[in-house]
């Protein structure tokens, strides 16, 4: 871990000389021009934010440090036997910008599981909370309880000095990624489970031991949740979780903080709460055909019918993408190769049939095509795990990963308090009346 540490400090120097560099000679170039309604529309498509681990392309999908989830797929270290991605090796990946080699995969597996120790009190807090609250109040709940142990927070109180703000924040990212699943199965089995005591084996993977955690011990579940906490992990900085976390971080908040405030917006029916969103839906549906196996006509009627009551189809639609998503395809891959016989899965491909012509036909969404949430509940269905509200949270976890390795980037490159301008609408009328006055505008 230390050699790890050393590097990511190396490759950090080295950027930020670099950045350096780059704002002396261009510092005072333009880079797009901002349009009126864009201040108006969740200031979509403006170029805001550096985050160095993703790169969303709106066509070919999310790029982590330049490799689309198929090249992951193929070249990230996988468990033995596995057929999916290690998910540490992605975070290997995102913090250092170079594949792993698996003996690196294996030392970040150890350090996570060496420092997954939990106290006592997080889950007395989470124990405070009616049984009946949501997995995500009460996930974000033990996460604050932990925020007594962030490394940072203390050697801020202590003075530390600004050149080593990325140590303990890096400590810190480790120690939540690393604490993560067992916040998220004590949640899972206290709602679901009776509280029955957590099964782990540290010798696992982190995705595995989760899987473990959790209750699950079949192979094909332990592959999943590898491909799961892999796909989820990062897509690039702008999106509502991963722009939490770095505004609250930028303001040297920690972590645990930080990464609360991510997973409150990850909480959000329009963002990470739409995997549940889509079981509901497709159960709803069910209910009210009476069957297990619509039809493509009575999938259409009923998608048609969601928009005419004023409500969206959840897992379709975009703020970036324009195609379909590659983390939905990698599911669907996924689902081909283990069951491909599973009726609600198959109803998944149906909705995917014809939905995205009927959301085209409303002339107003920009994306008519799945997203990464479209397809993940019918995989956890299928394994057993029907409590769809508990999905978002398995999301979270794995959106940890990506947001805690953009956060050590941002302390070890300095980046500043992020605090943009805001403005009335009353200054941009005046100020649309003074360009017309002058001819400007
Ligand atoms: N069903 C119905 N209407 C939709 C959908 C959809 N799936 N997607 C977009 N629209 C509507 C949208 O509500 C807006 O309507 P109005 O003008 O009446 O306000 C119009 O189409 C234009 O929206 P877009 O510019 O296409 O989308 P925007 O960037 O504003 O929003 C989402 C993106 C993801 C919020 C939107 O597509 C949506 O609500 N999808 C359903 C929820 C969902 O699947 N969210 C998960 C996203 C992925 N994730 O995990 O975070
Ligand atoms: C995500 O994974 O964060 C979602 O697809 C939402 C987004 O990118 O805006």
């Amino acid at each position: 871990m230390i050699d790890i540490k050393k590097k990511f400090r190396t490759k950090a120097d080295k950027e930020a000389a670099e950045i350096k560099m780059l704002l002396k000679e261009n510092g005072d170039r333009p880079v797009e021009e901002v349009v009126v309604s864009q201040l108006y529309q969740g200031m979509r498509g403006i170029t805001s934010i550096v985050s160095e681990v993703s790169l969303l392309d709106p066509l070919d999908g999310i790029k982590f440090r330049g490799y689309t989830i198929a090249e992951l797929q193929e070249k990230l270290p996988k468990a033995q036997g596995g057929t999916e991605p290690l998910p540490e090796g992605l975070f290997y990946l995102m913090l250092i910008g170079e594949l792993p080699t698996e003996e690196e995969v294996k030392v970040i597996s150890k350090a996570l599981a060496d420092r997954s120790n939990i106290p006592e009190h997080v889950f007395k807090t989470i124990d405070a909370l009616p049984i009946s609250a949501h997995p995500m109040t009460q996930f974000v709940t033990g996460i604050m309880a932990l925020q007594t142990e962030s490394l940072f927070a203390k050697a801020y109180s202590e003075g530390i000095n600004k050149k080593d703000y990325w140590d303990p924040i890096f400590e810190d990212a480790l120690n939540l990624i690393a604490r993560l699943p067992y916040i998220a199965a004590y949640v899972y089995s206290r709602k679901y489970r009776n509280g029955a005591p957590l099964k782990s084996d540290k010798s696992l993977d982190w995705a595995a031991n989760f899987a473990l955690l959790l209750g699950y011990t079949e192979r094909d579940f332990l592959k999943l949740m590898r491909l799961y906490m892999t796909i989820h992990a990062d897509h690039e900085g702008g999106n509502v979780s991963a722009h939490a976390t770095h505004l609250v971080g930028s303001a040297l908040s920690d972590p645990y903080l930080s990464f609360a405030a991510g997973m409150n917006g990850l909480a959000g029916p329009l963002h990470g709460l739409a995997n549940q969103e889509v079981i509901k839906w497709i159960f709803e549906m069910l209910k009210t055909l009476g069957t297990d196996t619509p039809s493509k006509e009575q999938i259409a009627q009923y998608a048609k019918d969601t928009l005419a009551s004023g409500k969206v189809i959840p897992g379709y639609g975009h703020g970036v993408l324009r195609n379909t998503d590659p983390r939905f395809l990698a599911q669907k891959a996924f689902a081909e190769a283990n069951m491909p016989q599973d009726k609600l899965v198959q109803t998944v491909w149906h909705i995917f049939e014809v939905v995205p012509e009927i959301l085209a036909a409303t002339g107003k969404v920009k994306n008519p095509w799945p997203n990464v949430d479209a397809h993940s509940g019918a995989l956890l269905v299928h394994f057993g795990m029907k409590e769809y509200e508990f999905y978002t949270v398995l999301f979270g976890v794995s959106r940890s990963l990506g947001v805690m390795a953009n956060m050590c980037w941002s302390r070890a490159l300095g980046f500043a308090l992020e605090r943009p301008k805001s403005i009335t609408t009353k200054a941009i009328k005046q100020w649309l009346d003074e360009g017309a006055k002058k001819g400007a505008l």
